[in-house]
């Protein structure tokens, strides 16, 4: 069983409430959030689109602008270079329909992950000139550490505008514009925006020059998508872009997005939650860059007859089933292969397979780190060539930690969490080794342990409705914003419980007054607490009743006995007298 125990309230926490006015639990989940003064907090409550920051606060956008707003006017092909997922995919949409409002003759190229593989390679820019002739070339998501691609763009005399939001590397492509603001000497004050982000930016610098009235709110609703679904941290404008995407989503307006909301299961005339962007709507737009080219979501997203629309939703649908099922067998696999070895022996994960689809490994490696607690590193097989997708679980480097390994490495990019790359030809046994000794060797033992942390302790009872809006208004949440996870040392059942789905229990926990719902998604867990009716500590969050309104819990972490036997983590890098 995972260890469980609740961090320590931020020292700021106590005064911050006193000052602001700001219930306790709430100073405290703003303070962990590195938000500390009323203003920050104001700021962080109510994120809208007049907080945006300039466009022409990127490096390099002013410039790029005005290249593809003059070949817009001389009506020349432009090619949006993108790239298979969701952030590529939407940040495609934004940047054509800006460049064909503005005259150009817009061109979208996905290159397909079997076929091309990621980025601007110079093979694929190859094939980009011979099919497209086109006079400019700008990528979205992609592009950043393509110094060979670019430069044979750029030799048969295309302009090159590289938007990546990547790693930036030692060297920047000569002879494109760059807008990426990790890039050195990019003042824009916000470093996380996704692609798609970008693209938006890129989209509103456009249309500016180009004197067009382009509606923000469409470009909002396509560019939230990317941005939840990429796992950027949901900090700063990404949640801005998010909050703003998700409610303009309760009226979709393009026939393509309401098919995809539609099938997806989300409710129509309310503005979806981040949690079913990333778990219903993403996967159906991600199914088809997967298996095959990522073309029928960008033509979703651009469809305008609702007959249609519906059709490719349908098929989106179809083809993200056909990934759930490959998926689970690639993964079904890998467990075997540990449970045979006896466990993983390592604090990476490493395997490789010649018939493993290469579209769902990353998705693969992403359930299994979960599953394992540990970073893992999956590969197929291209010829004699591993090609291979890495995630991390949140405190371990793993782009940092590959590229100590990159002399193994033909290619190799990514984010924090997420790497993808090609190992050199016949290298990968060798390489499964080092990463094995590397990484067990660098990540401290402690790190593996899987700690069921909340953020705070909450009794039940202070549960009311005014503090669940308060709660709520920490949404849209993702990565450096998560659901807070809350603890109360003693709840009682009330009643039965009635069983949800195939897992999952519904109930109501003993409260003055008015009895709280809850529910649960691990019966296992709650079933024999239930049984002994006696009282049980539980970590649990803070939820919107979506059909029948109001407030309940989800309990995500249940055991009996009494408050005493939790710990509160101690701060890091000391003891507390
Ligand atoms: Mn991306």
């Amino acid at each position: 069983m995972s260890d469980w125990r609740i961090a320590p309230e931020p020292p700021e926490a106590g005064p911050f409430a006193a000052t602001t006015g700001l219930p306790r639990v709430v100073a405290t989940l703003l303070a962990r959030r590195g938000i500390g003064t009323a203003a920050a907090a104001d700021e962080f409550f109510r994120p809208e689109a007049s907080r945006f920051h300039d466009p022409l606060l990127l490096k390099g956008a002013e410039e790029a602008a005005e290249i593809l707003v003059s070949a817009a006017r001389r009506g020349s092909r432009v090619v949006v270079f993108g790239d298979y997922d969701v952030d590529g995919v939407t940040a495609v949409a934004q940047l054509r329909a800006a460049l064909g409002r503005a005259g150009a003759d817009a061109v979208a190229f996905l290159p397909h992950r079997l076929k091309d593989g990621y980025g601007l390679k110079p093979e694929t820019v190859r094939r980009v000139l011979a099919e497209h002739r086109p006079a400019v070339i700008v990528t979205v998501d992609c592009g950043i550490t393509a110094i060979e691609g670019v430069a044979c763009a750029r030799a048969a005399g295309v302009e090159v505008i590289v938007t990546d939001h990547h790693l930036v590397g030692a060297e920047l492509p000569n002879g494109a514009v760059v807008v990426n603001p990790r890039q050195p000497g990019c003042r824009y004050p916000y470093k996380e925006l996704a692609a798609c982000g970008i693209a938006l930016k890129l989209a509103l610098a456009v249309s500016r020059r180009a004197g067009l009235r382009l509606s923000e709110e469409s470009l909002l609703r396509v560019a939230c998508l990317g941005t939840i679904a990429d796992l950027v941290p949901m900090t700063g404008e990404n949640r801005v872009i998010a909050a703003a995407g998700l409610a303009a989503l309760a009226r979709p307006r393009a026939p393509g997005l309401a098919a995809l909301l539609r099938e997806a299961g989300v409710a129509q005339g309310q503005a979806p939650d981040a949690e079913e962007i990333a778990f219903r709507v993403a996967p159906r737009l991600n199914a088809a860059g997967r298996l095959d080219t990522a073309f029928l979501a960008l033509s979703l997203l651009e469809e305008r007859d609702p007959g249609n629309a519906a059709r490719m939703a349908r098929e989106l649908s179809v083809r993200n089933g056909e990934r759930q099922a490959i998926e689970r067998d690639v993964t079904g696999q890998v467990r075997q292969r540990i449970e045979r070895a006896g466990g993983p022996g390592a604090s990476v994960i490493v395997e490789a397979d010649p018939s493993w689809h290469r579209g769902v490994l990353g998705i693969s490696a992403s359930r299994l780190a979960r599953e394992y607690h540990r970073p893992v590193l999956l590969f197929g097989f291209e010829g004699d060539r591993a090609v291979g997708s890495g995630r991390s679980i949140p405190g371990v480097p793993l782009h940092d930690m590959t590229r100590d390994l990159a002399s193994f490495f033909l290619e190799f990019g990514g984010h924090d969490q997420a790497v993808g790359g090609r190992l050199l030809p016949g290298r990968y046994d060798e390489f499964r080794e080092a990463a094995r000794s590397h990484f067990t060797a660098r990540i401290p033992a402690e790190r593996l342990d899987r700690v069921e942390e909340a953020e705070a302790d909450l009794p039940i009872e202070a549960v009311t409705t005014e503090l669940a809006e308060r709660l709520w208004a920490f949404e849209p949440h993702g990565m450096g914003n998560p659901r807070p996870i809350l603890h109360c040392g003693e709840i009682c059942f009330e009643g039965d419980a009635t069983p949800l789905g195939a897992s999952g229990l519904r109930g109501r926990l003993r409260r003055d007054g008015q009895p709280l719902p809850y529910v649960s998604w691990s019966r296992a867990t709650l079933e024999p607490l239930l049984r002994q009716r006696g009282p049980a500590a539980v970590h649990y969050r803070v939820k919107r009743r979506r059909a029948a309104g109001g407030v309940e819990v989800e309990i995500v972490a249940a055991r009996g006995g009494r408050p005493s036997s939790i710990p509160v983590a101690q701060p890091p890098g000391g003891s507390v007298a």
